[in-house]
């Protein structure tokens, strides 16, 4: 497959590449597993490197296309790392960005525990056990240990983890005695480990005479050494043995009982090359504690890149690839025969994988049914006049669907990296209570202590209480936004953090996105706006982050009515599934669902008197709407984003009596205007005409000699794009620089979020009297 890829196209200069020598690594592993051991309800994550071996035995199963595996790594070809998304054979988990795929499995294992402890459907299937085939050099992704900690602290079961330990990794050979580190982390986490070390061949010769020598000698074998050795093949182990154990007798026999091609055979022959000993092995576990796998293999097995340090991207030439295909007696031309290089037929092959357990039940994605959302599924949780931030109105829809019996209150489930109560969830906590696979009582209630934090551990809680690694918190949330396609039960999955700390999870929320995870993420307090933490505390690009991230609609409203429309629709647009063309008014792909970010404020605004009708809940899910509408002789728009309202709304007011007809224009999503307008003006390049977006209709009306002045507590490209819509002269107002401590005021003056300034740069960008600070 990667042969034929790299001899396909050199067209762009771009190499195609593809990972022989990290397959080779993987093969027999995957042959044991997927023919023999896993059942359909097992779940697995496939070291990125060993997608052709994946594809490959769903090839064989007859779930893969010739085609597509032709056009390996071409376009809508099979992948060059299994993708959920994008491959036709039945991906579990993608992977790609090396870790996460590991990491996964044991927060998938939680979410299987939480739906079978809930009574539902899930709860009279076979739990399956969730398997990452890990590369020995992923291990120093540190998601990985943060992960093993938080499984330890949720009894984590039915995780396996099974490491390639071919000892290299891209750059070169991994530290000797890694494998004792290795053993120790995992043991003091409450793991089992299991070691794959010598294969039949190996533990047979060490029962002969002189065998126990040839085991020391292996023991004791320097990683690189071993490595260079089985490059070099069988002479090149003769030599080395006989200059070093080699007089002794007994082990003179045993390798010179051996010709060449069967001392490397013998000497290649560990543990996870082994088919037998991989089947027993695997087949011999029978509890459900977590179990990581070491079965030491060689990097390139059985090719002519076997072992060499730099095999990682190596490619067989094509000399090299006419041996191998001999040595595999698979004849020219016959590559994509099912059966070519066995001792059996078509027939044959195919009812032998007709009946490998793991193939019995075809693909293994299900669907489980679309919780409704009714219009009043998130009441608008203050009244006018009233002042609450967003991020208390965030805690009071929860807590207002928590005291619900409704589908949607059964369906939701919480989470955070220890910072449940800072975020607001604390309310939905007390109601729903936290989940544990057993019972675990609170003690400060116990004890009579008065707390407003009532925290009991249930099967039936409905918070996961995570330690404080937003790795975790966003691996959580696309095992949770996964649930209805990998167990048949759909979650509605909520998660808070601090916004800053948003990038500190960054590449799990789109690995997350990537595999097309449902889940709302929850980012606050967030921008300058939480003055007194200081700037280490202060989030500026989350907006472009929310912007730029695929698959996830991201807002930053500013009141609370806004906030209850958005969750309301997110909440139905997190299960929705489908497919066409997209809306004609929004121009936005909306019937395709995703995940949700909400960017939200701890500063309490005073709530504006208005009434939630059709209009304006369609504004604020569109991405923006008229706070107040612009006259016909408008000079100035002030458009917004998020908490910096109140600064928009009174510089409008002192600019009334010196600039005609002032727009103020809310936005609640500059991803999704962006978005809409993106679509809008590829249709309309297409030959659509007419095609529109949101913000092109709302900055049609607006005379071309008007000012926009945008302004945002975040970074200033997040709105600046406003201004190439129709042409509008641009001045954006936000935040570029770590910020400082002091007050709301104090900072928004620093960066002239203030009303005065945001009064005089839309003065000084239109013809009229000169805006006089009075400050
Ligand atoms: C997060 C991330 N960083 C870097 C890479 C590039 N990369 C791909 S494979 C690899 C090393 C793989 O070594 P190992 O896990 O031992 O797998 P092997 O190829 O030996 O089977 C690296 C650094 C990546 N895919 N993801
Ligand atoms: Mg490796």
């Amino acid at each position: 497959m990667i042969d034929q890829a790299n001899r396909r196209e050199k067209i762009d200069g771009v190499k195609v590449g593809g990972h022989q020598a990290s397959s080779a690594s993987m093969v027999s592993i995957m042959t044991a597993l997927y023919c023999s051991v896993l059942r359909p309800e097992d779940r697995i994550a496939v070291k990125p490197h060993a997608s052709p071996v994946f594809h490959a035995l769903h090839y064989l199963a007859g779930n893969q296309t010739r085609e597509k595996l032709e056009n390996f790594r071409g376009y809508g070809g099979a992948q060059s790392y299994p993708s959920r998304t994008k491959d036709v054979d039945d991906v579990d988990f993608s992977t790609g960005s090396v870790g996460l795929g590991v990491g996964i499995t044991a927060f998938a294992s939680i979410v299987q525990d939480y739906v079978h402890s809930k009574g539902w459907a899930a709860a009279g299937k076979p739990k399956g056990r969730m398997i990452a085939l890990v590369g020995d050099a992923e291990l120093d992704e540190g998601n990985i240990y943060e992960c093993l900690q938080e499984g330890w602290k949720h009894d984590l079961r039915n995780t396996w983890w099974v490491i390639d330990y071919n000892r290299q990794s891209l750059d070169g050979i991994v530290r000797e005695g890694l494998y004792d580190r290795i053993e120790t982390v995992f043991k003091a986490f409450g793991w089992e480990v299991v070691t794959l070390k010598y294969g039949v061949l190996q533990r047979a010769a060490f029962d002969e005479p002189g065998g126990s020598e040839l085991k020391s000698w292996i023991d004791a074998c320097p990683n690189q050494l071993y490595s260079a050795l089985i490059f070099q093949g069988g002479a090149a182990w003769r030599k080395r043995l006989m200059d070093e154990i080699g007089d002794q007798g007994e082990v003179t026999a045993l390798i010179e009982r051996r010709n060449d091609k069967d001392l490397a055979a013998l000497m290649e022959n560990l543990g996870g090359h082994c088919l037998q000993s991989l089947t027993e092995t695997f087949n011999g576990i029978e509890h459900d504690r977590p179990t990581v796998f070491i079965a030491y293999t060689v990097k390139g097995w059985g090719t002519p890149l076997a072992g060499h340090k730099d095999n990682h991207a190596g490619l067989m030439t094509e000399a090299q690839m006419d041996t191998f295909r001999k040595k595999m007696n698979i004849r020219r031309g016959r590559e994509w025969d099912l059966a070519e290089g066995l001792d059996l037929s078509d027939a044959e092959l195919a009812r032998f994988m007709a009946e490998t357990r793991f193939f019995e039940d075809g693909r293994r994605r299900y669907t489980s049914s679309i919780v409704t959302v009714s219009a009043d599924a998130a009441p608008t949780p203050a009244n006018a006049g009233e002042t609450i931030s967003t991020q208390a109105a965030f805690g009071k829809v929860l807590d207002a669907i928590a005291k619900t019996d409704t589908k949607l209150a059964e369906r939701i489930v919480t989470t955070s990296p220890d910072v449940t109560v800072s975020t607001n969830l604390g309310p939905w906590v007390n109601r729903r209570q936290l989940f544990a696979s057993r019972e675990l009582a609170d003690t400060f209630r116990d004890e009579r202590v008065p707390s407003a934090q009532k925290w009991t551990f249930t099967p039936e809680g409905q918070h996961i209480e995570l330690g404080i690694a937003e790795m975790n918190l966003f691996l959580m949330l696309g095992a949770m936004g996964l649930s209805h396609s990998l167990f048949g039960e759909r979650l509605i999955p909520i998660g808070t953090v601090y916004d800053p700390f948003v990038s500190r999870g960054l590449d799990a929320l789109n690995y997350a996105c990537y595999q097309d995870a449902r889940f709302m993420i929850v980012g606050t307090p967030s921008g300058v706006t939480l003055a007194p933490e200081g700037g280490a505390h202060q989030s500026i690009a989350a907006p472009l982050i929310g912007m730029s991230q695929d698959g996830l609609a991201s807002f930053e409203p500013a009141y609370a009515d806004e906030l209850a429309v958005i969750m309301a629709w997110a909440f139905d647009y997190m299960q929705r599934d489908g497919e066409g063309d997209p809306d004609e008014r929004t121009w936005l792909r909306d019937e395709t669902g995703g995940a949700v970010y909400l960017r939200l404020s701890t500063r309490q605004l005073e709530q504006p008197r208005r009434t939630r009708d059709t209009a304006f809940e369609r504004g604020v899910v569109d991405g923006a709407y008229w706070l107040r509408e612009p006259g016909p002789n408008c000079d100035v728009v002030i458009a917004y984003q998020g908490t910096v309202a109140n600064e928009a709304i009174a510089a409008a007011g002192m600019l009334a009596d010196m600039r005609r007809d002032i727009g103020v224009l809310a936005v609640t999503s500059a991803d999704r205007l962006n978005a809409g307008w993106q679509a809008a003006m590829r249709a309309r390049a297409r030959g659509v005409e007419g095609a529109t977006g949101h913000i092109e209709r709302l900055l049609v009306p607006i005379p071309r000699h008007a000012a926009l002045v945008t302004v945002i507590d975040g970074h200033p490209a997040t709105l600046s794009w406003l201004g190439g819509v129709i042409g509008h002269r641009t001045h954006s107002l936000g935040v570029e620089h770590f910020g400082q401590t002091g007050t709301v005021a104090d900072l928004y003056r620093h960066y002239g979020l203030d009303a005065a300034n945001i009064a005089q740069v839309a003065a000084s960008l239109t013809p009229g009297r000169k805006f006089i600070h009075a400050a």
